[in-house]
C-alpha cells in the first residue's frame, strides 16, 4: 500500500462548526473589511498574546513587509541578508531600494552582525534582517552597528511568531517588525501579515498607508496600498488564537522526537536553539554534512520515494535569481557561508496534524541513508 503523502507543512483548522458563528455575525453586519469589529479584536488580541505594544494587520506578510519600508521612509541601500524566502528582498526592489547581500552565521543561518559594517556606504539607510525559522537574530550587535551609522532596522519576522528570548517578544526589536500569516506558518489567517511597531503615532501612519493613503473621506496624505485584512481572515485569526497552545505543544512535541532521534545520525545537524527561551518551532531544518552518504538532493528524492515532501528553504538563495545575481554583493566569493548552507539545508515536516507514527517514518528515512 502507498503511504499517505506527509507535508514540509499543513495549516492547522479548528473544527469548522467552531467557524460557523464568526460567518454569521459577518454575514449579519455585512461589514465584511475596512477595518471591521473582528480586524479591531484580533489587532487587540495578538499585541496582549505576543506581548507587543502595537500591531497593524495587512492581507499578507509581503505587502506588510513593502508598507513598513514605506512607513520609515527608507531610501537608497538596505543591508539584507541572501537566506531567506524571495518576498523578503523582492519588497526591497519594490520601495525601489538597493538590496546588498551580507553573509549569515554559521551557527542560526542569520545575518552576521560582524560582516554589516563592511558594507555600510553613505547611500545606506537601513537593515532587514530576517529571524530565519524563528531562531532570534543577534538583535543586540545589530542594533548596535545600527545606532552606529543611524540606520533603520526592519525585522523580517515572518517565522517568528510567539518566540521570546528573555526580554519577551523578539517582535519588539529595531523599528518595526514584520509577521507572515501564510496558511504556511504556525499562525494562519489563510492569507495574512502584520506590522508589529512601538508607537501609536507609526501605527496610524502604516494604517493610513495600508488604506490608500486615507486619513479620512476626503483627505489622502500618501500614496498607500491597499494592505488591508478583511473580516473572514480577521475572525479566523481570532479562532487560531483559541487553538495556539495545541498547535504549539504538538510542534514542539515533534521538534522534540527529531533531536532525539536524530542527534547520533552521523552527518545530520539539527539547526535551532539559539536563545529563544520560547522557540515556536516554526521549521524543522537540518544539515545534511558532505560525509553523509548521500548528497542532500539524493535525499530529498529519497524522503519523496516515501511519500515525504521535504523542502529545501532556502535554496536557491536569493541571489542566484536573475533579479539580484547580477549585483557586486550578490557574489558567492561575498556569501560563503549562506552558498554552503543552501546547499545542505533540508525542513522536514512539523505540523499539528503529524503523528508520530508519520514523523518516526521520516527519521527511519534519514537513517537508511546514514
Ligand atoms: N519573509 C519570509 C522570511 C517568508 O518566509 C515569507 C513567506 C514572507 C516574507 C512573505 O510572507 P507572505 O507574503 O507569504 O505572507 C511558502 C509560502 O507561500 C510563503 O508564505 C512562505 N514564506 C514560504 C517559506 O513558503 P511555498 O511556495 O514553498 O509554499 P507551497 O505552496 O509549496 O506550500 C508548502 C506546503 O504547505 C505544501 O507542500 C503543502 C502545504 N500547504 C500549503 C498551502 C498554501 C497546505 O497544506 N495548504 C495550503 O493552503 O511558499
Amino acid at each position: 500500500m502507498k503511504n499517505k503523502p506527509i507535508y514540509v507543512t499543513q495549516p492547522y483548522l479548528p473544527p469548522l462548526d467552531e467557524f460557523i458563528p464568526h460567518l454569521t455575525q459577518i454575514w449579519d453586519n455585512k461589514v465584511l473589511t475596512n477595518g471591521g469589529p473582528y480586524h479591531q479584536e484580533l489587532e487587540k488580541a495578538l499585541c496582549e498574546y505576543l506581548g507587543v505594544k502595537h500591531i497593524a494587520l495587512f492581507s499578507n506578510g509581503t505587502l506588510a513587509l513593502i508598507t513598513a519600508l514605506q512607513a520609515l521612509r527608507v531610501t537608497g541601500e538596505v543591508i539584507t541578508t541572501p537566506y531567506s524566502f524571495v518576498a523578503t528582498a523582492h519588497s526591497l526592489l519594490w520601495n525601489g531600494n538597493r538590496p546588498v547581500f551580507v553573509d549569515v552565521e554559521p551557527g542560526s543561518l542569520n545575518l552576521d552582525p560582524a560582516k554589516i559594517e563592511a558594507a555600510i556606504t553613505p547611500q545606506t539607510t537601513a537593515i532587514m534582517p530576517v529571524h530565519c525559522y524563528g531562531n532570534p537574530c543577534d538583535v543586540h550587535a545589530i542594533q548596535r552597528v545600527a545606532d552606529n551609522y543611524n540606520l533603520k532596522v526592519i525585522y523580517d519576522a515572518a517565522h517568528a511568531f510567539g518566540v521570546r528570548d528573555d526580554h519577551g517578544s523578539v517582535l519588539n526589536y529595531g523599528d518595526l517588525s514584520v509577521l507572515s500569516f501564510h496558511a504556511t506558518k504556525v499562525f494562519n489567517t489563510f492569507e495574512g501579515g502584520a506590522i508589529v511597531c512601538p508607537d501609536a503615532k507609526t501605527k496610524q501612519r502604516i494604517d493610513h498607508l495600508k488604506n490608500f493613503g486615507f486619513v479620512d473621506e476626503t483627505t489622502v496624505v500618501a500614496p498607500g496600498i491597499n494592505g488591508k485584512m478583511s473580516e473572514i481572515n480577521a475572525a479566523f485569526g481570532l479562532l487560531q488564537l483559541k487553538h495556539l497552545d495545541h498547535i504549539m505543544r504538538r510542534r514542539a512535541e515533534i521538534a522534540e522526537i527529531y533531536r532525539q532521534e536524530l542527534h547520533d545520525v552521523p552527518n545530520i545537524v539539527c539547526l535551532g536553539d539559539t536563545g529563544q527561551i520560547v522557540a515556536n518551532n516554526s521549521y524543522f531544518p537540518i544539515l545534511v554534512e558532505s560525509d553523509y552518504p548521500m548528497s542532500r538532493d539524493a535525499l530529498y528524492a529519497q524522503l519523496k520515494e516515501y511519500g515525504v515532501n521535504a523542502r529545501r528553504y532556502f535554496y536557491p538563495l536569493i541571489t542566484d535569481f536573475p533579479m539580484y545575481r547580477s549585483l557586486p554583493s550578490a557574489a558567492q566569493s561575498n556569501l560563503p557561508v549562506a552558498t554552503k548552507a543552501a546547499l545542505k539545508v533540508l525542513c522536514l515536516p512539523i505540523y499539528p496534524a503529524l503523528t508520530d507514527e508519520d514523523v518516526f517514518r521520516v527519521v527511519s528515512v534519514l537513517k537508511r541513508g546514514a
